[in-house]
Protein backbone atom coordinates (compact mmCIF):
# COMPACT_ATOMS: atom_id res chain seq x y z
CA UNK A 1 0.00 0.00 0.00
CA UNK A 2 3.02 2.08 0.53
CA UNK A 3 1.61 5.50 3.38
CA UNK A 4 -1.21 7.15 0.96
CA UNK A 5 -1.09 10.06 3.55
CA UNK A 6 2.93 10.79 2.21
CA UNK A 7 1.28 10.42 -1.63
CA UNK A 8 -1.36 12.81 -0.61
CA UNK A 9 0.66 15.22 1.26
CA UNK A 10 2.67 15.54 -1.89
CA UNK A 11 -0.78 16.85 -4.12
CA UNK A 12 0.12 13.70 -6.57
CA UNK A 13 -3.51 12.92 -7.86
CA UNK A 14 -4.90 9.15 -5.73
CA UNK A 15 -6.92 6.64 -6.81
CA UNK A 16 -10.64 8.21 -5.91
CA UNK A 17 -11.14 5.40 -3.81
CA UNK A 18 -8.16 5.92 -1.83
CA UNK A 19 -8.98 9.46 -1.21
CA UNK A 20 -11.71 7.84 0.07
CA UNK A 21 -10.13 5.75 2.59
CA UNK A 22 -8.00 8.77 3.84
CA UNK A 23 -10.80 10.22 4.49
CA UNK A 24 -12.78 7.82 6.20
CA UNK A 25 -9.75 7.35 8.34
CA UNK A 26 -9.82 11.06 9.22
CA UNK A 27 -12.80 11.03 9.89
CA UNK A 28 -13.08 7.85 12.37
CA UNK A 29 -9.76 8.46 13.56
CA UNK A 30 -9.65 4.33 12.62
CA UNK A 31 -6.74 2.80 10.45
CA UNK A 32 -8.22 -0.72 11.50
CA UNK A 33 -9.06 -3.13 9.06
CA UNK A 34 -10.81 -6.20 10.86
CA UNK A 35 -10.61 -9.45 9.04
CA UNK A 36 -14.16 -10.96 9.98
CA UNK A 37 -13.22 -14.74 8.85
CA UNK A 38 -16.46 -16.41 9.55
CA UNK A 39 -18.23 -19.14 8.01
CA UNK A 40 -21.70 -17.92 8.79
CA UNK A 41 -23.18 -15.00 7.08
CA UNK A 42 -25.32 -13.63 9.75
CA UNK A 43 -22.79 -13.55 12.30
CA UNK A 44 -20.54 -11.78 9.30
CA UNK A 45 -23.25 -9.12 9.77
CA UNK A 46 -22.87 -9.12 13.61
CA UNK A 47 -19.22 -8.13 13.11
CA UNK A 48 -20.31 -5.63 10.90
CA UNK A 49 -22.88 -4.26 12.71
CA UNK A 50 -21.03 -4.04 15.96
CA UNK A 51 -17.91 -2.94 14.83
CA UNK A 52 -18.79 -1.00 11.88
CA UNK A 53 -18.04 2.57 13.72
CA UNK A 54 -14.54 1.62 14.86
CA UNK A 55 -13.24 0.49 11.23
CA UNK A 56 -12.15 1.60 8.22
CA UNK A 57 -12.45 -1.74 6.30
CA UNK A 58 -13.95 -5.07 6.31
CA UNK A 59 -12.25 -7.25 5.25
CA UNK A 60 -14.08 -10.48 4.00
CA UNK A 61 -13.52 -13.95 2.23
CA UNK A 62 -16.81 -14.99 1.35
CA UNK A 63 -15.12 -17.74 -0.28
CA UNK A 64 -15.53 -19.68 3.58
CA UNK A 65 -19.31 -18.65 3.68
CA UNK A 66 -21.30 -21.52 3.60
CA UNK A 67 -24.56 -19.25 2.67
CA UNK A 68 -23.52 -16.75 0.69
CA UNK A 69 -26.21 -15.31 -0.86
CA UNK A 70 -27.35 -11.89 -2.58
CA UNK A 71 -29.77 -10.93 0.36
CA UNK A 72 -26.35 -11.43 2.70
CA UNK A 73 -23.95 -9.27 -0.04
CA UNK A 74 -27.23 -6.19 0.20
CA UNK A 75 -27.15 -6.08 4.19
CA UNK A 76 -23.57 -5.81 4.16
CA UNK A 77 -23.78 -3.35 1.67
CA UNK A 78 -26.50 -1.19 3.84
CA UNK A 79 -24.25 -1.41 6.93
CA UNK A 80 -20.88 -0.54 5.19
CA UNK A 81 -22.63 2.96 4.46
CA UNK A 82 -24.54 3.13 7.66
CA UNK A 83 -21.14 2.68 9.14
CA UNK A 84 -19.26 4.23 6.86
CA UNK A 85 -16.35 1.53 5.94
CA UNK A 86 -15.27 0.08 2.87
CA UNK A 87 -15.80 -3.46 1.79
CA UNK A 88 -12.49 -6.05 1.21
CA UNK A 89 -13.17 -8.94 -0.12
CA UNK A 90 -9.93 -10.57 0.17
CA UNK A 91 -10.28 -12.80 -2.78
CA UNK A 92 -6.36 -13.13 -3.68
CA UNK A 93 -6.67 -13.07 -7.34
CA UNK A 94 -3.52 -14.80 -9.29
CA UNK A 95 -3.73 -16.05 -12.71
CA UNK A 96 -3.72 -14.91 -15.97
CA UNK A 97 -5.79 -11.66 -16.91
CA UNK A 98 -8.28 -13.36 -18.79
CA UNK A 99 -8.88 -15.87 -15.46
CA UNK A 100 -8.78 -13.28 -13.14
CA UNK A 101 -11.17 -10.56 -15.18
CA UNK A 102 -13.82 -13.84 -15.22
CA UNK A 103 -13.23 -15.05 -11.83
CA UNK A 104 -13.46 -11.09 -11.03
CA UNK A 105 -16.77 -10.76 -12.63
CA UNK A 106 -18.25 -13.76 -11.23
CA UNK A 107 -18.25 -15.96 -13.71
CA UNK A 108 -16.30 -19.34 -13.17
CA UNK A 109 -17.86 -23.00 -12.84
CA UNK A 110 -17.71 -23.43 -8.83
CA UNK A 111 -18.55 -19.60 -7.60
CA UNK A 112 -21.03 -17.25 -8.84
CA UNK A 113 -19.70 -14.09 -6.39
CA UNK A 114 -19.96 -11.41 -8.17
CA UNK A 115 -16.87 -9.62 -6.53
CA UNK A 116 -16.77 -6.75 -8.82
CA UNK A 117 -20.13 -5.96 -7.90
CA UNK A 118 -19.69 -5.22 -4.39
CA UNK A 119 -16.32 -4.89 -3.47
CA UNK A 120 -14.40 -1.65 -3.24
CA UNK A 121 -11.25 -3.30 -2.78
CA UNK A 122 -9.49 -6.58 -4.01
CA UNK A 123 -5.99 -8.56 -3.45
CA UNK A 124 -3.79 -9.56 -6.28
CA UNK A 125 -1.05 -11.33 -5.84
CA UNK A 126 1.91 -9.90 -8.37
CA UNK A 127 3.74 -13.33 -9.25
CA UNK A 128 1.68 -13.55 -12.95
CA UNK A 129 2.89 -10.30 -13.83
CA UNK A 130 0.71 -7.08 -15.12
CA UNK A 131 -1.88 -9.74 -16.66
CA UNK A 132 -3.29 -9.90 -13.55
CA UNK A 133 -4.18 -6.05 -12.66
CA UNK A 134 -4.81 -5.62 -16.36
CA UNK A 135 -7.45 -8.45 -16.19
CA UNK A 136 -8.58 -7.05 -12.97
CA UNK A 137 -8.84 -3.37 -14.30
CA UNK A 138 -10.86 -4.09 -17.25
CA UNK A 139 -13.86 -5.10 -14.79
CA UNK A 140 -12.63 -3.37 -11.78
CA UNK A 141 -11.45 0.38 -13.36
CA UNK A 142 -15.14 1.20 -14.65
CA UNK A 143 -16.67 0.34 -11.42
CA UNK A 144 -14.27 2.66 -9.48
CA UNK A 145 -12.91 -0.21 -7.72
CA UNK A 146 -9.38 -0.29 -6.07
CA UNK A 147 -6.92 -3.18 -6.05
CA UNK A 148 -4.21 -4.10 -3.22
CA UNK A 149 -1.30 -5.87 -4.93
CA UNK A 150 0.67 -8.02 -2.34
CA UNK A 151 4.13 -6.95 -1.94
CA UNK A 152 5.06 -9.64 0.68
CA UNK A 153 3.09 -12.09 2.59
CA UNK A 154 3.56 -12.59 6.46
CA UNK A 155 3.11 -15.74 6.43
CA UNK A 156 6.36 -18.35 7.74
CA UNK A 157 8.34 -19.34 4.60
CA UNK A 158 7.05 -17.29 2.08
CA UNK A 159 8.52 -17.63 -1.01
CA UNK A 160 7.95 -14.99 -3.14
CA UNK A 161 8.66 -11.25 -2.13
CA UNK A 162 9.09 -8.53 -4.77
CA UNK A 163 11.71 -5.93 -5.18
CA UNK A 164 8.62 -3.40 -4.66
CA UNK A 165 7.66 -5.02 -1.40
CA UNK A 166 10.84 -3.61 -0.31
CA UNK A 167 10.79 0.20 -1.91
CA UNK A 168 6.86 0.48 -0.66
CA UNK A 169 8.72 0.59 2.75
CA UNK A 170 8.01 4.78 3.02
CA UNK A 171 9.46 6.40 5.67
CA UNK A 172 7.02 6.18 9.09
CA UNK A 173 4.35 8.82 9.04
CA UNK A 174 3.34 11.04 12.22
CA UNK A 175 0.12 11.52 10.76
CA UNK A 176 -1.11 8.16 12.31
CA UNK A 177 0.96 8.22 15.12
CA UNK A 178 -1.64 8.91 17.65
CA UNK A 179 -3.76 6.07 16.45
CA UNK A 180 -1.45 3.47 17.90
CA UNK A 181 -0.16 3.27 21.40
CA UNK A 182 0.37 -0.35 22.57
CA UNK A 183 0.53 -3.75 20.64
CA UNK A 184 -2.41 -5.23 23.04
CA UNK A 185 -3.88 -6.67 19.63
CA UNK A 186 -1.09 -9.30 19.63
CA UNK A 187 -2.19 -12.28 22.15
CA UNK A 188 0.17 -15.11 20.02
CA UNK A 189 2.81 -14.80 17.85
CA UNK A 190 1.16 -16.61 15.13
CA UNK A 191 -0.73 -19.72 14.58
CA UNK A 192 0.32 -23.16 14.25
CA UNK A 193 -0.35 -23.02 10.45
CA UNK A 194 2.47 -20.52 9.60
CA UNK A 195 0.83 -17.26 10.41
CA UNK A 196 2.87 -14.48 11.93
CA UNK A 197 2.08 -11.22 13.64
CA UNK A 198 3.63 -8.07 13.65
CA UNK A 199 2.62 -4.89 16.19
CA UNK A 200 1.10 -1.91 14.82
CA UNK A 201 4.29 0.03 15.60
CA UNK A 202 6.57 -2.03 12.87
CA UNK A 203 3.68 -2.02 10.40
CA UNK A 204 2.93 1.22 10.62
CA UNK A 205 6.41 2.88 11.78
CA UNK A 206 8.90 1.12 9.94
CA UNK A 207 6.81 -0.31 7.39
CA UNK A 208 5.09 3.03 6.52
CA UNK A 209 1.30 1.30 6.10
CA UNK A 210 -1.73 3.48 6.26
CA UNK A 211 -4.02 0.40 7.65
CA UNK A 212 -3.57 -2.81 9.84
CA UNK A 213 -5.25 -5.90 9.43
CA UNK A 214 -6.29 -7.63 12.59
CA UNK A 215 -8.52 -10.75 12.50
CA UNK A 216 -8.96 -13.40 15.11
CA UNK A 217 -6.94 -10.91 17.63
CA UNK A 218 -9.79 -8.80 17.76
N1 LIG B 1 -3.73 -12.42 5.20
C1 LIG B 1 -2.68 -12.72 6.02
N2 LIG B 1 -1.41 -12.55 5.56
C2 LIG B 1 -1.16 -12.10 4.33
C3 LIG B 1 -2.25 -11.79 3.54
N3 LIG B 1 -3.49 -11.95 3.98
O1 LIG B 1 -2.88 -13.14 7.18
O2 LIG B 1 0.02 -11.94 3.95
C4 LIG B 1 -5.14 -12.53 5.58
C5 LIG B 1 -5.64 -13.92 5.92
C6 LIG B 1 -6.68 -13.65 6.98
C7 LIG B 1 -6.21 -12.39 7.67
O3 LIG B 1 -6.20 -14.54 4.79
O4 LIG B 1 -7.93 -13.38 6.37
O5 LIG B 1 -5.37 -11.72 6.74
C8 LIG B 1 -5.43 -12.61 8.95
O6 LIG B 1 -6.25 -13.16 9.93
P1 LIG B 1 -5.76 -13.36 11.44
O7 LIG B 1 -5.44 -11.99 11.97
O8 LIG B 1 -6.92 -14.00 12.11
O9 LIG B 1 -4.57 -14.27 11.41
Amino acid sequence: WGSLFAIQEQKINIHPLASKLLKIIEEKQSNLCVSADVTNSEELLQLAESLGLKICMLKTHVDILEDYTSAFIQNMQALAEKHNFLIFEDRKFADIGNTVKRQYEGETISHFLFISSWSHIVKAHAVPGPGVVKGLSAVGKPLGRGCLLIAQMNSQGVTVCTPEGEACQTAPQTTLKSAFCHDSFLTHGGDLLGQQYTTPEEVVYNKGSDVIIVGRGI
